[in-house]
Formats: structure tokens, sequence, C-alpha cells
């Protein structure tokens, strides 16, 4: 028998199968989380092996998905490392670098609202997004997350010591009590920062409840453990590490309530989530400092311990379940996850490289890591192979200008402590090429960090002055 429909009929049933492809299309788009968090070293999750630091949810996480052994941050302190992360462009392109290190209350300058970051390419291919926690790229309503691409921001405008109390005098006599927002409105001044995890935490577990139904992208860049190490009385004396311990101990039981959420939701296998820090940890702060492990150096230095930091990506059943030692960076997540998305992207202009072969199928995709310090390049890793082209510490006793290159096999030598330059003549002329490649295609922007508030202006002179 001969089927025969009028075309209205035709119509009806063709318009089903497209509607019900373009809904499918929808669902397949993932979810994504970042955790980020401050200050937070190489050496101190259990996984990691810290030797007190417990770790549960981290370790099960990592068990349960990929965890890396060489990931990179894209510059070792807070304000740079975050524009890397959510633009994919090294800072020295996007201008968020300078003398200061980061930008202070008393700034006048953030991160371009042209930028294109992860939540306004994201945005584009109907994803909700959320800012929760630390932002510190610009105070001023013009740079804050509402306004590069975020639906919502909850959480303080930059880092958690700007504030009077400290031991800071210029702080202490010029900046306002630490500011609390909700998108633009400031809903609370000098919180108390005992309950920030838990605040950003609840935030978080909302916003993926609201949108179990449809594509997101969450932003929850900690405050902590970047000094001061506040706690609440029950969070208080549980860790063998004592305040520091207890701080990312409280992080990590945000974590497991976090992919608790998504798997009660059974949104778990649809949604990657990946945990990392901003930067190595503050080595200045002493006992309520974390560990960089087995790597040199802290945060703000261009030894592995700046640069190099715990990540662990998550994605049960797509993602392996594996310890990984290929390199990636967090300028990679803006192309992954817009490509995971199934969006478009610059590709020339970003620094950052598409690594989702790396996330599902272990392979290795970047090869180069560059080390900053401000604007000038400092030292390349290409492969194994690490070589200093300016002296990476100035203010100490080691080796000077006159002593570069200097070269490490950080796959052997991860603490950087045997220099062979001398005997690897042809590799320190292989990175020699590459590093020059790199200069001269480094597109500059000027600092962003050098205008001051006219309202500080006179106390910001005078304190310089008097320094
Ligand atoms: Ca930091």
């Amino acid at each position: 028998m001969k089927l025969f429909f009028k075309p209205s009929v035709w119509i009806i049933f063709l318009s089903l199968i497209l509607f019900s492809c373009e809904k499918n299309e929808k669902l397949k788009k993932p979810n994504f989380i970042i955790i980020f968090t401050d200050d937070l070293g190489y050496g101190d999750l259990g996984s990691y092996g810290h030797p007190t630091i417990k770790t549960p949810h981290l370790d099960q996480m990592a068990k349960e998905g990929m965890r890396f052994t060489q990931f990179y941050v894209g510059s070792s302190i807070c304000t740079p490392s975050r524009a890397a992360l959510l633009t994919g462009k090294l800072p020295v392109q996007t201008g968020m670098y300078g003398k200061r290190s980061v930008l202070f209350p008393d700034n006048a300058g953030g991160l371009d609202p042209k930028e294109i970051t992860i939540a306004s390419a994201l945005k584009k291919y109907d994803y909700k997004t959320a800012c929760i926690g630390k932002w510190h790229l610009g105070h001023l309503k013009k740079y804050m997350p509402l306004n590069h691409g975020f639906d919502s921001f909850y959480g303080i405008p930059y880092s958690n010591d700007m504030r009077p109390e400290g031991k800071w005098d210029y702080a202490r006599d010029n900046f306002p009590p630490l500011p609390f927002l909700d998108g633009h409105d400031t809903i609370g001044v000098s919180l108390d920062q005992g309950n920030f995890i838990e605040m950003f935490t609840q935030k978080s577990v909302d916003f993926v409840h609201q949108n179990k139904n449809n594509p997101f992208f969450l932003y929850l860049a900690h405050t902590a453990p970047h000094t001061p190490l506040v706690l609440t009385d029950e969070n208080k004396d549980l860790s063998m590490r004592g305040a520091y311990g207890d701080v990312v101990e409280e992080i990590d039981r945000s974590v497991g309530k976090i992919l608790k959420t998504l798997k009660d939701l059974k949104i778990a296998e649809n949604t990657f989530v990946i945990f990392t820090s901003d930067n190595g940890p503050w080595g200045w702060a002493n006992i309520d400092g974390g560990s960089s492990g087995l790597l040199k150096g802290n945060k703000g230095s261009v030894y592995e311990g700046g640069y190099r930091v715990p990540a662990i990506a998550w994605m049960p059943g797509r993602i392996p379940e594996i310890t990984t030692t290929a390199l990636a960076s967090t300028l990679d997540f803006f192309p992954t996850l817009v490509s995971l998305a199934g969006g478009e992207y610059d590709k020339k202009s970003l620094d950052g490289v598409d690594i989702s072969k790396t996330f599902f199928e272990n392979s290795n995709v970047r090869f180069d890591i560059h080390y900053y310090r401000q604007d000038t390049l400092i030292a390349l890793r290409h492969k194994e192979w690490k070589m200093y082209i300016k002296d990476p510490n100035p203010w100490d006793d080691g080796p000077t200008q006159k002593d570069m290159p200097l070269l490490y096999n950080v796959e052997q030598d991860p603490s950087e402590k045997y220099d062979i330059a001398k005997s690897n003549q042809k590799i320190i002329s292989m990175l020699e090429d590459i590093s020059l490649d790199h200069i001269q295609s480094i597109k500059k922007t000027p600092s962003q960090y050098e205008q001051i508030l006219p309202s500080y202006q006179t106390a910001y002179d005078e304190y310089n002055k008097n320094k």
C-alpha cells in the first residue's frame, strides 16, 4: 500500500523531527564547572602527596577522573592568572600585568570589557553563566563579571586581604572595608570570612539546581586558602596541618557537596568539572602558606612551584580514570570549553589550545609553557626541557643574568636542582629559536595597573615617596 499524506502533515512531521534533533543537540551540550582555589600549592592535597592534609573528596575525584602532574597556570600570581584562565591569552596580551603584580582597590584599570571571556563566548551558545567567589580583574563596574559575560556574580571584587584590618599601613589608612557583592550591588561589608566557603558552595549548589535542564558554566573562584585563614568554630582545629589544613579540608568538603549534587541530579556524566589553583603557595605567609611539594619556589616566582599546580578533571564515563603526565594550562580552558560546547573562536588570538584530546584520550596536545615576569619572558618549557633566558630571581644570591641560559630537564629533575646547559648546546639552540619565535609573535598590550583612582592619588604618592 502506498502511503500518502497531505503536504501539511509532512511539514508537521518534519518539524517534529527537527525539533527533537535540536532538543537532543541542546541536551548534548556539556555543562562546565571550574573550581579555582587561591594560592593552593602543588603539594597540598592528599592525592598530591601531602602527609597530613586530608582531602578524601578530591582524592575520590582524582580516582574517578584525570589527575594532572604537569598542569600550569598562565601566571604565578592572582590577577594575571585569572585573566589568562578566562581569556585563553597570556597576560602580556591583555595588559593584566605590571609592577604591582596584581590590581588593588586604588587601581582604576581592569580587564578590558572588549576581551572575550569563556563566559561571554559560551553565552552565545545558550549557556547560563555564574561567577562565584573572587573576581580580581578590576573592581570598577565596567570591569566586573556582569560586563564579562556572567549572568550573575556573588562574591568579592578583589583579594580577601585587601582591607583595612590587616598589617599593611597603606591599606589600613586608605582601603574601604571589604565589600561583598551580589551582581553589582554591595550586600555587605567586612563579612565574617569564616562563612565564605559555605556561602560560595551553597550558591553554587543552588545555581546547579536552577540550571539542571539547560547548559551552564559555573566559575567558582574560592577566596581560600589565601590568607587570612578564617574559620568558623565547627571547621576549626580539625586538621593535623593547622589552620591552613583546616581551610583546605573545608574546600575539600565543598567539592564533595558539588559533585554529590551533580550525581543526585543525574547530570554528572554531562558535566565537565575541573579543580585547580590560581598559582603556587604563598611563601611569605610562613606557616599560613601552603606547600609546592617537591617543586622549587612559590607564588610569584617563575620556578615550577609558582606555575605548576594541582589539577583534577572529572566527567564520569567520559574523562578516563588516570594520572596523566600530559602538559596542560589554564590557558587551554577557553578553546577547549568553547569547542566542547560546539562553538567557534578566533584561534590566532589565543595562547591556549584545544586540549579535548588530553582530557578524553590522554594524548599530548600542548608542548610549550611560557613563564613571564610582568611583560618579559623569563623561561620557556618545551617538552621535558626548561630554559631560563633571564635571571629567574634577581633578588637572591643565586645565578645572575651573565649565567644565563640555565637548562633543566624538568621530567628528570622537577625540583630544578641540576643545570645542564653546558652539556646540551643543541637543545639550547632549539629552545632559543622557539622562544624567539614566541617573543616575536606576541602582541603586547600596555599594563592596566598604572592608573590610580583620583581619590587615592595623594595617599598613593605619599606612600610611595616614603617607602
Ligand atoms: Ca592567588
